[in-house]
């Protein structure tokens, strides 16, 4: 219990481009007036915060694509900057958080991860805890909103190369994405995700056989492979009536009790090396209690626990970045 505390790197990245509307701008200042950095300190982790970016003047030219993508310039600069931070952590042993900001910023977090590992030879993994699959591609896309389209850029779909200009696609392997608390897809993404056989843990999943099952699964197969787990975390990946603070609710989310567990047994696995947490639209929510329940999910993934359960998660943590 008196190991060393995992370093952790605060990124806000007050992006809302990619959603269909405004106010996840505000979400890094929401997460901050909940608390979240005393929270973290409380809990004993050293806390290097960068504070909230901002987006470089000049944006970098994209080619048209096929289909919509709205705000595509932005999301690109967003996610080239995020992209490198979120690397330049890793290096330095720290763990990033990334504060959103909509979810297309994880297309930029999670391709700095996946530098990292490539150069560490890591296998990286990632856990996608979400109402929606975030599947579609510019040509397939309803609403061209970009939010929708970062699992897909991820495991290298066509008609985004122009986010990452030059660089290679194809960040993550698609049998290493883990999609949970699904419940909402459009037909398009149905039909891509089964053709990519993406691991797709919906609502009905984890009524019928329970996160704790689902979840150790997930954790198995990142453990046996010396894996790197990064953690996407959706707000609406938990039921509206707990977090209404964010713009696409569906309703059957996650419990209170449901969404604890993921964040505990996350902790407790050692493997996670980074998280996001997007989606929060302060401007929607109530009283802050979107943003406060997320500061408590953040408490348990880092190791706040409600009695002592010895742990190896800071040991672990400590061993990915040798
Ligand atoms: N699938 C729909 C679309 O592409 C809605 C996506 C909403 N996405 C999020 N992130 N809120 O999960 O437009
Ligand atoms: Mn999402
Ligand atoms: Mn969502
Ligand atoms: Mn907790």
């Amino acid at each position: 219990e008196d190991l060393p505390k995992q370093k952790l790197t605060i990124i806000g990245a007050p992006i809302e481009e990619g959603a269909g509307r405004l106010g996840a701008l505000m979400g890094p200042a929401a997460l901050r007036t909940a608390g979240l950095i005393r929270t973290l300190e409380e809990l004993g982790h050293p806390i290097e915060d960068r504070g909230d970016l901002c987006l470089p003047k000049d944006l970098p030219v994209v080619p048209p694509v096929a289909g919509l993508a709205h705000h595509i310039e932005k999301i690109a600069a967003w996610s080239r900057m995020l992209s490198n931070e979120t690397y330049d952590a890793m290096k330095n042993g720290s763990f990033p958080v990334i504060l959103g900001g909509d979810h297309s910023l994880s297309m930029g977090s999670v391709s700095g991860v996946a530098r990292y590992c490539k150069e560490h030879n890591r296998e990286l993994f990632v856990l996608w805890l979400d109402a929606h699959s975030d599947f579609n591609t510019p040509a397939t896309s309803p609403s061209g909103n970009m939010h929708g389209m970062s699992a897909a850029l991820l495991c290298g779909e066509p008609g985004l190369e122009g986010v990452f200009g030059d660089e290679p696609r194809g960040f993550v392997k698609p049998e290493n994405l883990h999609l949970f608390g699904i419940r909402s897809i459009d037909s398009t993404e149905r039909v891509l995700l089964r053709e990519r056989g993406i691991d797709v843990i919906d609502m009905r999943k984890i009524d019928e056989f329970g996160i704790s099952r689902l979840m150790r699964g997930i954790i198995d197969q990142v453990q046996k492979a010396n894996g790197v787990l990064h953690v996407s975390f959706d707000v609406d990946f938990i039921d509206p009536s707990l977090a209404p603070g964010v713009g696409t609710t569906v309703p059957g989310g996650a419990t209170y009790r449901e969404a604890h567990l993921v964040m505990e047994m996350l902790h407790d696995s050692g493997v996670v090396g980074s998280l996001d947490v997007v989606e929060l639209n302060p401007f929607l929510d109530e009283r802050g209690k979107s943003a406060l329940i997320l500061v408590d999910l953040v408490a348990s993934i880092f190791g706040r626990q409600i009695f002592d359960k010895p742990t190896q998660a800071d040991q672990s943590a400590a061993a990915l970045n040798v």
